[in-house]
């Protein structure tokens, strides 16, 4: 079988036409079938804005995922798209950021995809301040599988896997960003959907790694941290006067939880490199890997691919 090669353009320039961004435009062809009523939906409104009101278009934009409920939201947004294995999300899209650095880099997961089985890449990830967005659909359990603890099930939650309820302490995602090397650390609330809007805007903006966690109900399993348990304790860090560049301060805040717990940009900092910033090859004027020729005849690609397959 002849497998055809194909010949990257010279310049840097998508071969993608760019046609006009409107509100519709982020609208994926396939509808959600996450339960009604289930915190991803706003998630996924509030990604599809934030892209709208950011002017890009979707060739800029890549979404990659884990395996979960909240992973399966590639599949309902009209941009390039990855559904890869559980916990591995991060490093796909590293090899995807690495491969492209122009494209805009977002991954997209659960509580369970990215802190336990996915929890050593969310840390060395975040070590490197590779230039992605990272959203978490924190919902403290494991929808897809049909409701066991999760590694952010509160203490003592009683889940499918946990009867007599967990004896585990949970992680909490905000003060290990921050000393992770996470260079932009924030939290969301399906409940709050505009707010979430710029939270995300912010992160997708950023150069670096950027962390947003969202609680984002369960409504079918989780049957504690739901949105009228939410509602009265969640208060925003910008209606507060947090300052994002307090380290001290925002480590605390992080670990605020019980009768009010807080929403918004917890820490960001701008003085550190990127990783594409310290990998020379990426700035030798001849632009993103991906475009670039391979360097070997026609034989010799064939070759290779048909070692490969
Ligand atoms: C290697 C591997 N282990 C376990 C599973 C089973 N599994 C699928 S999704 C999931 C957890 C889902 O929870 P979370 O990531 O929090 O996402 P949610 O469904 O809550 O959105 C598990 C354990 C799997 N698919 N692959
Ligand atoms: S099981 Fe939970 S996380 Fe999954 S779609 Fe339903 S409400 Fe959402």
């Amino acid at each position: 079988m002849s497998i055809p090669v194909e010949t990257a353009p010279a310049s840097a320039t998508p071969p993608v036409q760019a046609s006009q961004v409107t509100k519709d435009t982020y609208k994926g062809k396939i509808h959600p079938d996450w339960c009604p009523g289930c915190g991803d939906f706003s998630v996924l409104a509030a990604l599809q804005t934030a892209l709208f009101e950011l002017g890009l278009k979707p060739h800029q934009v890549l979404v990659v995922s884990g395996i979960g409920c909240s992973s399966n939201l590639p599949g309902y947004i009209n941009s390039y798209g990855m559904h890869t294995l559980h916990g591995r999300s991060l490093p796909v899209a590293t090899g995807a950021k690495l491969g492209n650095h122009e494209l805009k880099v977002i991954c997209v997961g659960g509580d369970g995809d990215g802190y336990g089985i996915g929890a050593n890449h969310f840390v060395h990830t975040m070590r490197r301040n590779l230039d992605l967005t990272y959203i978490v659909m924190d919902n403290q359990i494991y929808g897809l599988t049909t409701g066991q603890v999760s590694p952010t099930s509160v203490k003592g939650m009683k889940t499918k896997s946990s009867p007599y309820g967990s004896v585990e302490n949970p992680i909490n995602p905000i003060p290990m960003a921050i000393v992770g090397g996470a260079t932009y650390v924030a939290r969301a609330f399906s409940g709050k959907q505009k707010h979430m809007v710029e939270i995300l805007k912010g992160a997708i903006q950023h150069n670096g790694f950027s962390l947003v966690d969202v609680f984002s109900p369960c409504v079918t399993y989780n049957k504690d941290n739901t949105y009228k348990w939410f509602n009265p304790r969640i208060k925003i860090l910008e209606e507060q006067g947090h300052d994002p560049t307090d380290f001290n301060k925002a480590i605390e805040r992080g670990y605020q939880w019980g009768e009010e717990i807080p929403v918004g940009l917890f820490w960001r900092r701008t003085n550190l490199p990127t990783l594409e910033e310290l990998e020379p090859v990426l700035h030798d004027g001849q632009g993103p890997l991906a475009w670039r020729k391979l360097g070997l005849s026609d034989e010799q690609a064939h070759a290779l691919i048909k070692e490969l397959l």
